[in-house]
């Protein structure tokens, strides 16, 4: 198996065998555990509030997984998975889904290719990707920035202390 991927989930609409989206997000874990990719762990799912203009809050959980698939050829993977899961590709951008998978970082750097960007050119922001993503690679480093995913999210969750000035 040549190299490692952190791949993070989302699901925010229940699906009528699988369930709520937490249950979706732990039947996918299963689906991701296969002949080509090997599952190496997988972090807790946490809710949160939805990025976006959907209303329903979201399941997000992220992975580590291990495969000699390329790139490109992972992204065909998962999203046959969310096809699976019953995934409507004319829906609107961001709208509700079943099942969203991205590909965050991978094990040999960047990556750039007309259907896929790695590492995923939003995942800095977002701390739906990047608490997951703490419980399975902390001390992975973002190729772009050189910073370690858990001073990523120390970045993005800080509180910027604003000092009071005294009357
Ligand atoms: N693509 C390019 N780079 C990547 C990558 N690194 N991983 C392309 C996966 N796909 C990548 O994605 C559209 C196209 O992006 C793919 O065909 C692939 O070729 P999509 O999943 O089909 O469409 P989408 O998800 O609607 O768009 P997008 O831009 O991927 O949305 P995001 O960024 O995935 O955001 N709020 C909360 N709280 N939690 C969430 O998980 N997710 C979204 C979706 C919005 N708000 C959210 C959450
Ligand atoms: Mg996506």
């Amino acid at each position: 198996m040549k190299y490692r991927y952190l791949i993070a989930l989302g699901s925010n609409q229940p699906h009528h065998r699988y369930g709520n989206p937490r249950q979706v997000l732990a039947a996918t874990l299963q689906q991701l555990d296969c002949k080509s990719v090997k599952l190496l762990s997988a972090s807790s799912v946490i809710e949160s509030a939805p990025l976006g203009p959907s209303s329903r809050r979201y399941a997000n959980a992220a992975v580590l997984v291990k495969t000699r698939l390329s790139p490109d050829d992972l992204l065909s993977q998962l999203q046959h998975i969310e096809d699976k899961f019953g995934r409507n590709r004319r829906g609107q951008r961001w709208g509700p889904r079943v099942l969203d998978l991205d590909i965050v970082l991978w094990s040999e750097g960047a990556f750039a290719s007309p259907d896929l960007i790695i590492p995923h050119p939003e995942f800095r922001r977002r701390s739906f990707v990047l608490t997951p993503a703490l419980d399975v690679a902390p001390a992975w480093r973002d190729p772009i920035t050189g910073l370690k995913l858990r001073q990523l999210h120390f970045r993005l969750t800080r509180r910027l202390t604003i000092p009071h000035r005294l009357p």
